[in-house]
C-alpha cells in the first residue's frame, strides 16, 4: 500500500516487479534516454509532446524546477494541468520519476497526485520522489513574495512558487531533502535549524514551526512509499532496455548560466540538468527535442527583443494572446507575445544540440497576413553572432526581420505536412533552413493528436 511504508525502497527487484510496465521493450528498438526541452522562454508545449510520446516510454521523468512549470494537456477536450507531475503520468503503463535536481513542494504535489486521482487516474503507485530532491516549504513561498516586493520595479515576476529562495536553501547547504523524512527527528532538527534562519535573515517572517511539523509528521509515511534511490533506478532500468522520456520544465532562456540572467528561474533547464537532475551520464541520451513556438511568448519580466505590443486592439500581438490563449498555466498571467527569434533559437541549439524540432502552435499564425521572422541581431550598426550577455545590450538590440505571406486556411485537421496550405509549409522549411535542426514535429491545435509528426 502507499501509506504503511515505513522505509525507502530500494531499486530492487521487487521493485521492478512492482512497477512492471506490459510496454517494456516492445514498441521501440533503441533503449535509452530521449529529452523534450524548452527552446524559448517556457510555455511552448512541452507537456503536450512529452504526453504523446510517453505512450511509447516505460519511464518519464523531470529533472529540474518545481511547481512553477505548468504544463496544459487536452485529451479528448479534458483539461490536464500538471506542475511537479511529469506529463507523462497520463501514460498509465509508464513509471514517473521526479529526479534529484527537482524542488518539490510536497502540499502541492499531493494535492496534484489527488486531484488526479478524483478525475480517475490513481498514479501514487508508480510515482517515485528522489531522495535526494531538495523541499520548497510554505516560508520559501512566502520569501519569494517578499523578495519580489522588495524589489518593486525591479521584480523578476516570479511565480512565487518559492523555487528560488528553495534552490537558495540547496545552495546554501542547509536545505531539507525528500530522503530526510526517513528519519522524523533527524528532519525536525534541520527543520528546527532552518526556519530558525530564514526568520533571522527576513524580518517580519513568521512561521509556524509546530504546525508545519505536525503536517509532515502526517504525510511521512505517504511520501516515504514514494521515496527512493532514483539514481539507481533510472541506470538499472537503462540497462534493462527501457526507454526512458525527460520533460524539460521552464526553459533555456530560463535558464540561471544561460538565460537572461538575472530574469531566469534558479536551475537550469538546459541539457545539463538531464545530467545534474536524475544522475546519468550523457552517453546514454539520443534524442533531445526542442520544443519550439511558431511565435515566441515570455512571462515574467526581462528581454524579449522581438516582443509585440499585445494589447493594442486589432494588433498582432492581441491575435497571438488571444487566439494562441497565451494565459500562464500556473499563475494566469497574461504572456507577453512577439515574434519567432532565430538567434535566440540558434543560441538554444548551440547549448542544447537538439536532435529534432517540435514546432508548436502554429495554427495561431493562421489568418495573420504576413509572418515576420527575426533573423538577425543588431547593435551599434554591427550583426552579433553571438547572444549578448548584458541586460543593457539586450536592451539596444536592433533586430533584423524578413517578411512571409501568410495563410487563412484551418490547419487543425492537418496531419500530413502535404496538408499545410503551401505558405504554412514555407514557413516551416524557411525555419528549418534557418536553424539547420529538422522540424520534426508540427502542432496544429492543442489536442493531443492534432499533430503532424515527419518522422
Ligand atoms: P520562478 O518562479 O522563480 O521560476 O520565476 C523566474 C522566472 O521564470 C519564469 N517562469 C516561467 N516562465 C514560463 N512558464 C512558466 N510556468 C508557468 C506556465 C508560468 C505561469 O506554464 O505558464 O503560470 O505564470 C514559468 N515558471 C517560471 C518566470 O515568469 C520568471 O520570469
Ligand atoms: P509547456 O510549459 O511547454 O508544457 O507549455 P504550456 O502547457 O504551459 O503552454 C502551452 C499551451 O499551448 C497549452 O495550453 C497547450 O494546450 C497549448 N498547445 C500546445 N500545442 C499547441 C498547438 O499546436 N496549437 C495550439 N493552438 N495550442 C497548443
Ligand atoms: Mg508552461
Amino acid at each position: 500500500s502507499s501509506s504503511g511504508g515505513s522505509s525507502t525502497k530500494k531499486a530492487s527487484s521487487t521493485v521492478e516487479s512492482r512497477y512492471h510496465n506490459d510496454a517494456i521493450g516492445k514498441s521501440r528498438t533503441l533503449p535509452g534516454i530521449d529529452v523534450v526541452l524548452g527552446s524559448q522562454w517556457g510555455d511552448e508545449g512541452k507537456g503536450k509532446l512529452v504526453d504523446l510520446l510517453s505512450q511509447e516510454y516505460d519511464v518519464c521523468a523531470r529533472v529540474a524546477g518545481g511547481s512553477n512549470a505548468g504544463h496544459t494537456i487536452v485529451v479528448e477536450g479534458k483539461k490536464y494541468k500538471f506542475h511537479l507531475l511529469p506529463s507523462g503520468v497520463l501514460n498509465e503503463k509508464a513509471t514517473c520519476i521526479i529526479g534529484n535536481g527537482v524542488v518539490i513542494h510536497l502540499p502541492s504535489f499531493l494535492n496534484e497526485l489527488d486531484g488526479l486521482k478524483q478525475s480517475g487516474i490513481d498514479a501514487e503507485k508508480r510515482i517515485l520522489l528522489s531522495d535526494r530532491a531538495h523541499l520548497v516549504f510554505d516560508f520559501h513561498q512566502e520569501v519569494d513574495g517578499i523578495s519580489e516586493h522588495r524589489l518593486g520595479r525591479n521584480k523578476i515576476g516570479t511565480t512565487k512558487k518559492g523555487i528560488g529562495p528553495a534552490y537558495a536553501s540547496k545552495i546554501s547547504r542547509n536545505g531539507i531533502r525528500i530522503g530526510d523524512l526517513e528519519n522524523f527527528d533527524f528532519f525536525e532538527m534541520r527543520f528546527r535549524e532552518l526556519a530558525e534562519y530564514q526568520m533571522r535573515s527576513h524580518p517580519g517572517l513568521e512561521i509556524d514551526v509546530e504546525g508545519q511539523l505536525a503536517y509532515y509528521r502526517s504525510i511521512a509515511d505517504r511520501v516515504r512509499a514514494m521515496t527512493m534511490d532514483t539514481i539507481e533506478y533510472t541506470n538499472e532500468q537503462y540497462d534493462m532496455g527501457k526507454k526512458i522520456l525527460i520533460e524539460g520544465a521552464n526553459a533555456t532562456m530560463l535558464d540561471i548560466d544561460f538565460g537572461t540572467y538575472p530574469y531566469v528561474t534558479s536551475s537550469n533547464p538546459s541539457i545539463g540538468s538531464v545530467l545534474t537532475g536524475l544522475g546519468v551520464s550523457p552517453k546514454k541520451i539520443h534524442g533531445i527535442y526542442g520544443t519550439t513556438k511558431a511565435y515566441c511568448t515570455r512571462v515574467g519580466e526581462g528581454p524579449f527583443p522581438t516582443e509585440l505590443e499585445r494589447d493594442a486592439p486589432g494588433s498582432i500581438g492581441e491575435h497571438l494572446g488571444v487566439v494562441g490563449a497565451e494565459w500562464g498555466t500556473t499563475t494566469g498571467r497574461a504572456r507577453r507575445v512577439g515574434w519567432l527569434d532565430i538567434p535566440q533559437m540558434k543560441y538554444s541549439t548551440l547549448i542544447n544540440g537538439f536532435t529534432a524540432i517540435n514546432l508548436t502552435k502554429l495554427d495561431v499564425l493562421t489568418g495573420l497576413p504576413e509572418l515576420k521572422i527575426g533573423r538577425a541581431y543588431k547593435h551599434k550598426g554591427k550583426i552579433l553572432n553571438t547572444m549578448p550577455s548584458s541586460l543593457k545590450t539586450m536592451s539596444e538590440l536592433e533586430v533584423i526581420y524578413e517578411t512571409l505571406p501568410g495563410w487563412s486556411e484551418d490547419i487543425s485537421k492537418a496531419r500530413n505536412f502535404e496538408d499545410l496550405p503551401v505558405n504554412a509549409q514555407r514557413y516551416v522549411l524557411r525555419v528549418q533552413e534557418l536553424l539547420g535542426v529538422p522540424i520534426r514535429w508540427i502542432g496544429c491545435g492543442p489536442n493531443r493528436l492534432d499533430m503532424i509528426d515527419r518522422g
